[in-house]
């Protein structure tokens, strides 16, 4: 498919902010200019034979950039060790920072490159990129570089996410690494302009809500909004600190209580849901899905992808496992991976098709959004528009 001047994608089925809706879609320029009915003017038509057509996936929580990979701590896993029994073993986070730290930036962008492919493959228009495997000045600001050049070489939006409070660096205590390696690094990072958002792990193998509290003051110096892994593996809080900080997301959110769903509600933080974490861990407690549903708090959902907990990078499969995981609707899993994925990344201008907005949006061999989720391992993706080009 090829698109070069104002077009009309007809016969259509919409997946839009109010529901379905039959009919046609026009793109002008890098925008959508009209939604369900057709404008009138000399426009270029194609007729989608009632495909289904969406916003494009953004992939709103990844670690996509890091060097090796961790398949034998997940053969250890398999033999029945916890992954916080590998954390505390040095395996874990600690592991993929040694090989990150040894990988110069040539080398980390061809790793991350046939991952962020995949991604594209389905669609996906827009990824967020952690740093966090670094855990000193130059590895941090080498992965965010990275991040930042795959934006560069790739028809896709890249927003990234400073992780320094990732982990504890071998060797070194938690207060001393956060007030003298990771806010320096922050502020080093965000005056080479690399920082659109600042994130942190809040657990028990990580640090705690007083250490998150220092890492998200120099973020609001700085102008920064900011992110949280939140009660991943213990509830520790980290949700109401996020929330007292008007926080864009907390993700995982596996120990979150109904108080912390009525505290997302009130700051209108968004609640990411990483369901490949929740798989390849084995966790067995599903986030409190249904009150976030009875409080109105929006659930995102993305891969999370990273070398531990989280080797996926199939936003599709992410959408699958809400459903069938978290029981999410396929409804709400699309909602998952557009709209409030876009709002997690603090983004107005994507996620929906809606007049107005980004043309940013993908064609798909199925009529439903549910046909979409329903599959596992089968990408039915017929063309994806970015920025208004088919590519
Ligand atoms: N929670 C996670 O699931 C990832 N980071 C985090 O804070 C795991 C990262 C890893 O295991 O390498
Ligand atoms: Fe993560």
């Amino acid at each position: 498919m090829e698109i070069t001047g104002p077009t009309i994608l007809e016969n259509a089925r919409l997946a839009t902010p109010g529901g379905m809706v039959q009919g046609a879609i026009a793109i002008d320029g890098d925008r959508i200019a009209a939604v369900g009915d057709t404008p009138p003017g000399a426009w270029a038509r194609v007729d989608l034979q009632g495909r289904l057509v969406t916003a494009a996936p953004i992939d709103c929580h990844t670690h996509i950039v890091h060097g090796g990979n961790r398949a034998r701590e997940w053969e250890m896993r398999l033999q029945g060790a916890s992954y916080e029994e590998v954390a505390r073993a040095g395996g874990g986070i600690v592991s993929t920072v040694a090989a990150t730290r040894g990988a110069s930036e040539d080398e980390l962008l061809a790793q991350a490159l046939p991952r962020v492919d995949a991604l594209l493959a389905e669609g996906v228009s827009c990824i967020e990129i952690k740093s966090g495997y670094g855990l000193d000045l130059e590895t941090e600001l080498r992965m965010l570089r990275v991040a930042r050049r795959i934006g560069h070489v790739r028809p896709v939006r890249v927003r990234t996410s400073f992780l320094g409070a990732h982990a504890v660096p071998k060797g070194a205590e938690a207060d001393a690494y956060i007030d003298g390696t990771c806010i320096p690094a922050l502020k080093a990072a965000h005056a080479e302009g690399l920082v659109d958002a600042v994130d942190g792990f809040c657990e028990g193998i990580a640090f705690s809500v007083a250490q998150m509290e220092r890492v998200f003051a120099a973020a609001k110096a700085l102008g920064l909004p900011v992110k949280l892994h939140a009660e991943q593996l213990s509830h520790m809080g980290g949700t109401a600190l996020a929330a007292r900080h008007g926080a864009l997301s907390v993700d995982h959110v596996e120990y979150a209580t109904e108080g912390d769903a009525r505290l997302l509600a009130a700051s209108g933080t968004v609640a990411v849901l990483l369901p490949g974490a929740f798989y390849a861990i084995r966790e067995t407690q599903a986030p409190p899905v249904a009150a976030f549903r009875a409080h109105g708090v929006p659930m995102a959902v993305a891969t999370d992808c990273n070398p531990g907990s989280s080797p996926l990078t199939s936003i599709l499969l992410a959408m699958n496992m809400a459903c069938t995981l978290f029981r999410l609707t396929p409804d709400e899993a699309l909602a998952g991976i557009t709209t409030h994925a876009a709002r997690a990344l603090g983004l107005t201008d994507t996620g929906a098709l809606a007049p107005g907005l980004r043309a940013d949006l993908c064609i798909w061999n199925v009529e439903t959004p549910a046909e979409l989720a329903n599959r596992i391992g089968f990408n039915p993706l017929h063309a994806r528009i970015f920025g208004g080009r088919a590519c």
